[in-house]
């Protein structure tokens, strides 16, 4: 695979520090694709996936929108505290997510619930996280959307920006000299490669032919940057080029091409040719998260633009032109969702808070003498003071 470094920036803007005409147009253009305008795939380019995993990345994709803005509203009511989604991304994680193999590891920034999901964690014990319940696989312990996964071989979420990315390749290089048939991904957005994690990984990736993918999502967005801003070159997959890392861009709104490209990095991961760098273009069409207004720092036409270039609504077109999508099969999927969601909400808020006690639970065998003491004194209260 090879990285076409040559023509625009990141968002079809000239030199740096041009502004950016900020349009799906120009940042998709000449990047591979395989659903056409028509809806139609392209036949040069259809990687003929089964059309009962085309559907399901379809059930995968309502849902975690459908998810993502029940969220959003809870989080306004004030009965969770904090959201990060996916919203407009969900084909660069869904079909990311459905291109790797059970047994590899997916390394998560911290949108990608979506993919969490996919790979079986009940939607219950999603929203116990969002609620910080005693049911919470984290066990109330962690931000909300700070989720974790061992059993479904998904990494934590890690909130300083870019430990995944080293994570990824470290396990990699572990499944490597083990001699374990394991491929691992990480998910960062364009604004992580700033990071100095970033360089670590792909270095490190570089030299010891990590079987790694690294999935950078291109959203336009790190909060208030805009990506043109966060870099000099003019796309982020070159920057693979100088870690002798093979590297491709692609159209992230595309659930096949996605597909595609990430399954053809996984193979080669795992027929030893190690890693590869695989540049998203997508959108993020909310806020950075429930704590962001971005209408202090984006023109609302832009986000209107990408609106046309909605994810969801290019799957769903193609299913039609495929007839394999009516307007009735598609409502009753998402009335389904929300009932299915409503219930998960309902469980979760009426489930206990974690156990004090739980603070001091999961990190020793045996309880050191210290923790026993703050322990007592947390639950019984302070020892009254000793008269002298
Ligand atoms: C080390 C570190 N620096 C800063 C932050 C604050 N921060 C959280 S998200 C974010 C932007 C990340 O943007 P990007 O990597 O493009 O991902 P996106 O949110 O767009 O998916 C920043 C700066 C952080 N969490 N960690």
């Amino acid at each position: 695979m090879q990285v076409d470094s040559g023509g625009q920036n990141n968002h079809g803007g000239g030199a740096h520090g041009v502004p950016a005409p900020r349009t799906p147009e120009a940042s998709l253009a000449g990047i591979a694709r395989v659903i056409r305008d028509d809806g139609t795939a392209d036949p040069a380019e259809d990687p003929r996936l089964p059309l009962a995993l085309v559907k399901s990345l379809y059930v995968a994709m309502v849902r975690t929108r459908l998810i993502d803005e029940r969220l959003v509203t809870l989080q306004r009511q004030g009965r969770i505290g904090f959201h990060i989604g996916s919203l407009g991304e969900e084909a660069t994680i869904l079909a990311s997510a459905a291109a790797m193999r059970p047994q590899d590891w997916i390394f998560p920034c911290y949108r990608e619930f979506g993919a969490l999901l996919w790979r079986g964690m009940p939607l219950q014990a999603y929203f116990d996280n969002m609620f910080g319940n005693a049911n919470d696989p984290a066990k109330g312990r962690q931000m909300p959307d700070h989720y974790t996964g061992k059993p479904y071989h998904f990494g934590s979420v890690s909130s300083p920006i870019g430990t995944q990315m080293t994570q990824a390749v470290g396990f990699a290089w572990a499944a490597k000299l083990r001699k374990d048939d394991l491929v691992t991904s990480a998910y960062f957005g364009e604004g992580a490669t700033s990071s100095s994690e970033f360089h670590t990984a792909m270095n490190f990736a570089g030299v010891f032919k990590t079987p790694t993918v690294m999935l950078c999502r291109n959203n336009g967005w790190a909060i208030s940057v805009p990506s043109e801003k966060q870099s000099a070159t003019r796309t982020f997959a070159e920057k693979g080029i100088a870690y002798g890392v093979p590297a491709v861009r692609c159209d992230g709104n595309d659930v096949l091409a996605v597909y595609k490209t990430v399954r053809a990095a996984v193979e080669f991961a795992a027929a030893g040719g190690g890693p590869t760098l695989i540049e998203l273009m997508t959108y993020r069409l909310s806020g950075h998260s429930t704590s962001d207004d971005p209408r202090a720092y984006r023109a609302e036409g832009e986000v209107e633009g990408w609106r046309k270039a909605d994810p969801l609504l290019r799957l769903r077109k193609h299913l039609e032109t495929l007839g394999a999508l009516t307007d009735a099969e598609d409502a009753q999927l998402r009335a389904d969702t929300d009932a299915e969601i409503k219930a998960c909400v309902e469980a979760a808020e009426a489930a206990p808070k974690p156990s004090l006690e739980s603070m001091f639970e999961g990190v020793y065998a045996e309880k050191p003498w210290h923790l026993r003491e703050q322990e007592r004194e947390c639950i019984e209260g302070p020892r009254p003071k000793a008269h002298h």
